[in-house]
């Protein structure tokens, strides 16, 4: 998979995407990131990419220009255009399989108080990542890349991912290590049993159980 990130601030993404399990990918040949400072592609002598709006009011927006061509420079048949923005619909688990297997996400942050509405014609989706305003698109862009990128095979062991929260609209069963006793907290039983049938089951109940506790909202669905 190759991800097109379009930012004014490239180096928002140098730490994230240069450790751990994202690096390993990389490193690996499974996905290929690029970040891509749209600024340069700005028409303007002083590469200015925002602008007061038309009509008047508060902020700046992001002028299209720069976007539309340096996405055009990006595109290909294979692309899949994500606008990351706070009005895009909610990202949730099912997305993130849906998006891995794509074979070309290019993300547009949003910046500043907002950008111009022609921007949105250039998108395929919308998508914000929860009912609370950032500063910009970059941590959202990030919060993607990270969910979609550790589906893909060969980064994470299918086993760390079939069992995840949300997968199966159930929420992750309590675990436990060693030691098995701590500050006189147990591990449960039938998780030393060695009866895989019987964890099993404990697992699924304590996985419905905390769901029906914690979020009953995902249970409805
Ligand atoms: Cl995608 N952008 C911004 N600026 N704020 C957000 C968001 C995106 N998703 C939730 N809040």
């Amino acid at each position: 998979m190759k991800i097109d990130i379009l930012s004014i601030f490239p180096s928002m993404f140098a730490s994230v995407f240069e450790e751990s399990i994202l690096k390993r990918a990389q490193d690996k040949g499974i996905v290929k990131i690029e970040i891509h400072d749209f600024r340069e592609f700005s028409p303007d002598p002083h590469k200015k990419v925002d602008f007061p709006p038309f009509g008047g009011g508060a902020g700046m927006l992001l002028r299209p220009e720069p976007i539309f061509e340096c996405v055009e420079s990006l595109k290909t048949e294979e692309s899949y255009v994500i606008l990351l923005t706070p009005d895009g619909q909610i990202y949730k688990q099912e997305q993130a399989y849906s998006l891995s297997l794509k074979m070309h996400l290019i993300l547009i942050c949003g910046h500043y108080e907002g950008f111009d509405e022609r921007i949105r014609t250039l998108a395929d989706l919308e998508l914000s990542i929860g009912d609370y305003v950032l500063t910009g698109g970059e941590y959202a862009a990030m919060v993607l890349a990270d969910s979609v990128i550790r589906l893909l095979p060969g980064v994470i062991k299918e086993e760390s991912h079939k069992n995840d929260s949300f997968t199966n609209h159930l929420l992750d069963y309590p675990s436990y290590t060693k030691p098995r006793v701590f500050r006189g907290m147990e591990v449960p039983s039938v998780l030393l049993s060695g009866d895989h049938k019987k964890i099993a089951e404990y697992r699924l109940e304590e996985s419905i159980k905390r769901t029906k506790e914690r979020r009953p909202d995902l249970l409805e669905r």
